[in-house]
């Protein structure tokens, strides 16, 4: 069986305690390979690789960094089918999402960050006819990131691009669920002679060697994306340290259908938003809100497109709905179903756990699921559930759906569909979250500030944002006679 080895240095390296952990296959239930069960003493070898790295890493020049990155893009781009099946039957999630989707977004992280550090400029201020105050940016040194296993690749290099091309050395430690392409990245950068400790990677469980990761004094920013729970404790853990802190989270975001929109592209917007990658996407949207007069017209049309997906083997070419991610957040799913009754919930499709037949009987599946009468103050509507379960919501009019939005701890995203302009600005500003698409979801610009407001997170990623976040930023002042 495949062992997933750390890589430390420049090499791969066993776990120093020898311990490894099964890797599942989400579509079979099967363990497929291991991963190093990583401990403090992994991580203190990867931090002092990466400090012995890192000065001559960020001396540099950029042109230099940026070849090497965009390298990194190239060599993922050659394999893509490769990488493509990897992170198919690692997640679950169906092949032509993962070569569609997460593996050229991944790339065009990397090409993305590569060319953006050569714009990034230093601000000057001129102090009367005084002085010159100009800023200077620094990388921080050690960055660590800390990513999930809903989008593996893709958020990991969207972390791992713009703080190696801002000068950092980076320690990454991916999900514990899905570690199977972040290994892969770390073959990659060996081949492109990446110098050696600049990138180094960790596997192991969250609250072990992520705990230690987070708690260690010489890692000097982490950008974290996964659940509240483990966001809140990781801040706790970085608060006394003084690091930087990056924390994109969970998000129970509000998708609000208005009776003007273009009706059959809400409709397709709609069923992707809510379903794609199995509903494990932290900008899918759980709460639809559907203004009244078109309430059971809609409806009707998203249980029909909803009980058409297609639930097969990742694998397959017609899959839209693949596997859950892990047998536990499977369970998670049937427990909040659970919940969903007792709270009074009417099951209008799905609503339960499906077995599939052949290689995939004993994988981890879950029919699209569309609730309603649930009221925006129940648990079904307040909690982030993370997977193909949403709840259908009328609403009256414009004040009603911004009340019913924003009635959440979280505030991450929202989509709007609306053909009346006016409405879409006058609510896109009203909503309390850091992303809003209006007739569209999932549209990405990488120059963006992209994060949460509330219990969704703190500080944005994205464009420049990314390098102001793993560099430090100094005033030089120089007065003048
Ligand atoms: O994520 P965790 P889990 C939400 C979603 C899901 C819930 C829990 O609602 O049901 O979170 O999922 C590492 N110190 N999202 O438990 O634990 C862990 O090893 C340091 C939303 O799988 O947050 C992994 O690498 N690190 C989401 C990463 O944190 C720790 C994506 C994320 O795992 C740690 C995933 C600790 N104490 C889940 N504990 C999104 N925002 O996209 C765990 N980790």
């Amino acid at each position: 069986m495949k062992k997933l080895d750390n890589y430390i240095g420049g090499e791969w390296r066993a776990p120093a305690n020898k311990k490894y952990l099964d890797n599942f296959e989400p579509a079979t239930g099967k363990v497929y390979s291991q991963l190093a069960d990583s401990d403090e003493t992994d991580l203190a070898a990867a931090v002092s690789a990466a400090k012995e790295s890192c000065s001559a890493w960020s001396k540099l020049r950029v042109e230099e960094r940026v070849s090497f990155i965009e390298k990194i893009a190239s060599k993922i781009e050659d394999r893509l089918d490769e990488f493509a099946k990897a992170e198919s039957i690692d997640t679950g999630k169906p092949l032509s999402l993962a070569a569609k989707i997460d593996i050229p977004r991944a790339i065009s992280n990397f090409r993305f960050f590569a060319s953006a550090i050569t714009q990034f400029s230093s601000q000057a201020h001129q102090t009367d006819s005084r002085a010159i105050n100009y800023t200077a940016h620094s990388p921080v040194g050690i960055v660590g990131t800390i990513t999930p296993w809903n989008l593996p690749l893709y958020l990991l290099s969207w972390k791992v691009a713009p703080a190696l091309a801002a000068g950092n050395a980076v320690i990454a430690k991916p999900s514990e669920v899905t570690p199977m392409t972040a290994t892969m990245l770390a073959e990659v950068i060996n081949q492109v002679g990446l110098p050696k400790g600049v990138f180094n990677l960790i596997h192991g469980l969250g609250p072990k060697v992520g705990q230690s990761m987070a708690a260690h004094p010489d890692i000097r920013a982490i950008s974290f994306t996964g659940g509240t729970k483990t966001g809140a404790t990781i801040a706790t853990t970085v608060a006394p340290l003084f690091k930087k802190l990056s924390l994109e989270l969970g998000g129970k975001n509000p998708t609000i259908i208005f009776a003007d929109s273009n009706y059959e592209e809400t409709l397709e917007g709609v069923i992707r938003s809510s379903f794609l990658n199995q509903g494990q996407i932290c900008l899918c949207g759980s709460r639809i809100l559907i203004q009244k007069e078109i309430y059971p017209k809609f409806k009707a049309d998203l249980i029909r497109r909803a009980g058409e997906l297609k639930i097969g083997d990742p694998l397959e070419k017609n899959t839209d709905q693949g596997a859950i991610v892990s047998k536990s957040h499977h369970q998670k799913l049937e427990n909040a179903m659970e919940r969903a009754k007792k709270e009074g919930g009417k099951v209008l499709v799905g609503g339960k756990s499906v077995k599939l037949n052949g290689r995939c009987q004993e994988g981890w599946f879950f029919a699209p699921t569309l609730l309603e009468g649930l009221s925006n103050e129940s648990a079904t509507n307040q909690e982030e559930i993370f997977g193909p379960i949403v709840s259908l919501i009328p609403f009256k009019d414009d004040a009603e759906a911004i009340e019913l939005a924003n009635a959440t701890s979280y505030g991450l995203s929202a989509s709007l569909w609306t053909q009346n302009i006016n409405r879409a600005h006058s609510i896109a500003q009203a909503l309390q979250c850091g992303v809003v698409w209006v007739n569209s979801w999932l549209l990405r610009d990488l120059r963006t500030p992209f994060g949460g407001m509330k219990n969704s997170g703190l500080g944005r990623e994205g464009g420049f944002e990314a390098f102001k976040f793993v560099t430090e930023q100094k005033n030089i002042c120089i007065r003048y006679a």
